[in-house]
């Protein structure tokens, strides 16, 4: 007898979970500076256009996929097709990569959450605390991939697994469900107080007339634009599985556009959130230091473990903006890492028909040790960087365009979709939906793409050795593919969901 397909508790409970995938690191630490160096205020136009013609488009066309075919991504693209079961798996195998070092930004937060409370880095020292005593950096040019264990961070990290196994091993609805149900109002409320103290700080507003003041100029560079479209993708977790699999467990009738837009908006407000806070901030430091917002301006690990904790030696109750900060991070990154994991669990289960608590032990140990054994050692900072980048340039845009190829153009599925989305949403889509999915969204991830492979082709990745990027970049990125064709090869169980799952079947 399979077992009977797991559920959210409620819709709320659905949406809830979806913004809590979709609001991650992404938000807190990519947007606020792809939105400045996209021209400020003016970047509303690009950002907009990205979301409301892409983001939200695809996320109906996830979430569609996920509740008609009623299943994980591999389950959903054979039921639309036998041939397109590897798209699924190739989705799987993308957030098998993102889940091992995402994972591992979450225990950092987590150590700089502790570290604020008492400047453990001293202040003055932020930078070299973070690459030498924190991290202790070592070059891949000079010692290759290091197997040297840091504890400070293989401790955390261990903990974050423990933590992310624990409420996977729950299930949907006691797990994750109650995990976003807990976390997620939470972080909202810890980031209000955070964004209201940043305001609050001297400097504040210069920073916040860098981030706004509009350079109408930029809406002319294409590379604008392809950065708008490029952002919207990850921060909305589409296109690589997670909005197929929430969607999956949604009863079936269910308000499915209504849900989208709610989640869509709800991940732009709480990005332009974090645009002010973070540039209050960054205000406050320019001034601190007598330099202008430009002059400190970054994203990524540089504004999370270098200048924020140089803001937060430098304010008046700078340890509670930093518990707040890196808190924050914590909290969006571990409700964003279960619905990664929840991909790859989802998967298992529909393919080999297991229970629970047997798929997460088997899919998150092997995780957790790949996550310990590559990032909790000296040379972790280079292949984590690696495979972020090349993961998103690689594998998200790549699987997006042929999915969205596949699914238009090859298997004519577009009107089932749109038949489905239609029959209880709020929101009805048609003909320009399929336009935006089956002409739009190919050229734009299709440009996108090529974008990306002249740029990673024209000088060395990070310049990083030529040997490391093959193998962390181009070799990971082929190998997903591959795997994910040897996946789709191997037999459904014979308890799998392949076939009989009741409610599949409209
Ligand atoms: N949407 C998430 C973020 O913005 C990323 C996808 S889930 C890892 O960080």
């Amino acid at each position: 007898q399979t077992p009977r397909r797991e559920a959210f508790g409620s819709r709320n409970v659905f949406i809830l979970s979806a913004i809590g995938s979709a609001v991650g690191l992404g938000n807190i630490w990519r947007f606020p500076y792809v939105a400045y160096e996209g021209g400020g205020g003016a970047f509303l136009i690009p950002y907009l256009c990205a979301l409301l013609t892409a983001g939200i488009p695809l996320l109906f066309f996830d979430y569609a996929i996920g509740h008609r075919f009623r299943g994980s991504a591999p389950l959903a693209f054979r039921r639309m097709h036998r041939a397109a079961e590897p798209l699924g798996w190739w989705q799987v195998l993308i957030c098998v990569v993102i889940a091992v070092y995402y994972a591992v930004i979450i225990a950092w937060a987590a150590m700089y959450t502790w570290f604020s409370a008492q400047l453990t880095w001293g202040p003055g020292n932020e930078n070299d605390f973070f690459f030498t005593d924190f991290l202790r950096s070592a070059d891949v040019a000079e010692v290759g991939v290091s197997t040297d264990f840091v504890p400070q961070v293989g401790i955390p990290l261990v903990v974050v697994w423990l933590v992310v196994i624990g409420i996977m091993a729950l299930g949907v609805k006691r797990g994750i469900g109650r995990a976003n149900m807990i976390l997620m109002p939470l972080l909202t409320v810890m980031f209000a107080i955070l964004v209201v103290q940043s305001l609050f700080l001297p400097g504040a507003a210069e920073g916040l007339d860098a981030f706004f003041a509009p350079n109408w100029e930029a809406l002319a560079d294409p590379a604008v634009w392809a950065s708008a479209y490029g952002h919207i993708f990850f921060s909305l977790s589409v296109a690589f599985g997670i909005m197929v699999t929430y969607s999956s467990y949604l009863k079936r009738k269910t308000d499915l556009t209504g849900s989208g837009l709610v989640v869509a908006f709800a991940n732009s407000g709480f990005e332009i959130l974090a645009g002010i806070g973070v540039f209050a901030a960054l205000g406050f430091m320019a001034q601190a230091q007598g330099t202008d917002v430009a002059g400190v301006a970054t994203s990524g690990i540089g504004l999370a473990f270098i200048a924020f904790p140089t803001i937060v030696s430098q304010a008046a109750g700078g340890s509670i903006i930093g518990v707040l900060f890196f808190g924050a991070l914590v909290f969006a990154g571990i409700t964003s890492l279960i619905s990664i994991l929840e991909v790859i669990v989802a998967a298992l289960q529909d393919k080999l028909g297991w229970g629970r608590i047997r798929t997460t032990l088997t899919v998150s140990i092997p995780l957790a040790v790949i996550s310990m054994a590559l990032f909790s050692t000296t040379t972790a900072i280079s292949v984590l960087d690696t495979a972020d980048a090349f993961v998103n340039a690689f594998g998200i845009m790549a699987v997006a365009l042929v999915a969205v190829i596949v699914v238009a153009w090859f298997l004519h599925k577009l009107p089932t979709l749109t038949d489905h989305l239609n029959r209880r949403s709020s929101f009805p889509v048609g003909r320009l939906w399929k336009i935006l999915i089956g002409v739009l969204a190919p050229l734009v991830l299709g440009y996108l793409l090529v974008t990306g492979l002249i740029e990673k082709i024209s000088e060395p990745y990070g310049g990083y050795p030529s040997w490391f990027v093959a193998v962390f970049g181009w070799g990971m990125v082929i190998a997903l593919v591959i795997i994910a064709f040897l996946l789709s090869a191997l037999p459904w169980g014979r308890r799998s969901h392949a076939k009989d799952d009741p409610e599949y079947d409209d």
